[in-house]
């Protein structure tokens, strides 16, 4: 089921804004782009030495069952995260399999991770955890599947205070 739009006035409040919707669930930017690679070495390389981004960060998720690597352009933009499986029962991992290397999913930063998925639970759309998890650089996060969203898996990102970073 893909969330409809019906509530959608683009003339009201900030343009293109559900404004007459009862609660927002408030998407504040994009926090990062995630692509899935199998060797991270070699992505990071590609990234950073022919494209030219800065690498930012590197961590290991056993939670989420992948290694990853933030590189962004600019300090304060948007990262590319590239996430590459820890093993075959990373989700990473099956996608991989299926699909090959490329984009996996699109982080949206919100204020609050837990009314954020309340409200778009409250919308139809299926949130993949009960509750917030285990995040990059000590976000907190949760997903909405692919087939809520028209094809996107879509995370969303809480900054902590633990976790400080750009902006
Ligand atoms: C699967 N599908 C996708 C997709 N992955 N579509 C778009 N983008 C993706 N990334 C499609 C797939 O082609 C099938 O469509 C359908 O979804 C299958 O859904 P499923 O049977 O429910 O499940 P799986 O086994 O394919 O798994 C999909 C989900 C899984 C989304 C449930 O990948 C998952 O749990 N993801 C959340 C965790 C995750 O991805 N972690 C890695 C990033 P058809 O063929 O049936 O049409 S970690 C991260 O970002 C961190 C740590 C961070 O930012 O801090
Ligand atoms: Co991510």
């Amino acid at each position: 089921m893909i969330g409809s739009p019906e509530n959608l006035d683009p003339t009201a409040g900030r343009a293109g804004r559900t404004t007459d919707l009862p609660e927002l669930a408030d998407l504040a930017e994009i926090d990062h782009v995630g692509v899935a690679v199998s060797d991270l070495d070699a992505a990071v390389a590609f990234h950073r030495d022919v494209l030219g981004l800065t690498l930012q960060h590197t961590e290991v998720n056993p939670g989420q069952g992948v290694a990853e690597a933030m590189l962004a352009a600019r300090d304060g933009r948007p990262p590319v995260q590239l996430v590459a499986p820890l093993g075959p029962d990373s989700p990473v991992s099956r996608f991989l399999d299926r699909r090959g290397p490329g984009l996996h999913h699109l982080a949206y930063r919100v204020p609050d991770l837990a009314s954020a998925s309340a409200v778009f639970r409250r919308r139809g759309l299926r949130l993949l955890y009960d509750s917030p998890r285990a995040g990059t650089r000590a976000s907190l996060i949760n997903f909405i599947h692919p087939k809520s969203t028209g094809g996107i898996l879509i995370e969303l990102v809480e900054v902590t205070a633990a976790g400080q970073r750009r902006g």
